[in-house]
């Protein structure tokens, strides 16, 4: 089993009814045991300012999938969704990111790990380090070290559901 980390993300369509679909759906994979689930967070979009806040999160899972399968689980799902690619960066119902598999480092067309631009992005180190406090990040270090000298300005942790 390979413990991963896989970000959640939606701006569209009732973004947290998505997300809240989505773990269910994740916990649901084969061969995949859901870790735990973080907290929703609404966050200020970041690359292409001119759409709606997004609800971020991050599901920890431990799974026997290969970083390819489990992709090609999480595109499907993204299609459940009603995902449409169009604007990079811009507006989606659902987007599934592997931020980390393991410590391990994984490249191949339309997958990268760890995700490349996971250690700029606080709208995923913030959900991560809930779930995962020490996670490495291979070539960047520790997010627990990178975290708080990063702009945190727009995340904005929501309540859990009484
Ligand atoms: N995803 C992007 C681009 N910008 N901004 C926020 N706040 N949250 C996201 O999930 C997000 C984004 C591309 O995947
Ligand atoms: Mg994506
Ligand atoms: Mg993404």
């Amino acid at each position: 089993m390979t413990r991963a980390a896989i970000a959640l993300g939606s701006n569209m369509e009732e973004p947290l009814v998505q997300v809240r679909l989505a773990f269910d759906e994740l916990a649901a994979l084969p061969q995949t045991v859901m870790v735990k689930r973080s907290s929703l967070y609404r966050t200020a979009p970041v690359g292409y300012a001119e759409q709606p806040p997004f609800i971020n999160a991050v599901a920890l899972v431990d799974t026997k999938l290969t970083p390819r399968a489990l992709l090609d689980h999480l595109l499907a799902i993204e299609k459940a969704h009603g995902r449409v690619r169009d604007i990079p960066n811009g507006p989606r119902t659902l987007d599934l990111d592997i931020v980390l598999y393991g410590s391990s480092r994984h490249s191949e067309p339309g997958l990268s790990i760890p995700h490349p631009r996971m250690h700029e992005r606080a709208f995923v180190l913030a959900p991560l380090l809930e779930v995962w406090p020490d996670a490495e990040i291979p070539g960047q270090g520790s997010a627990a070290r990178i975290y708080p000298s990063m702009n945190r300005t727009g995340i904005e942790k929501l309540q859990a559901r009484a």
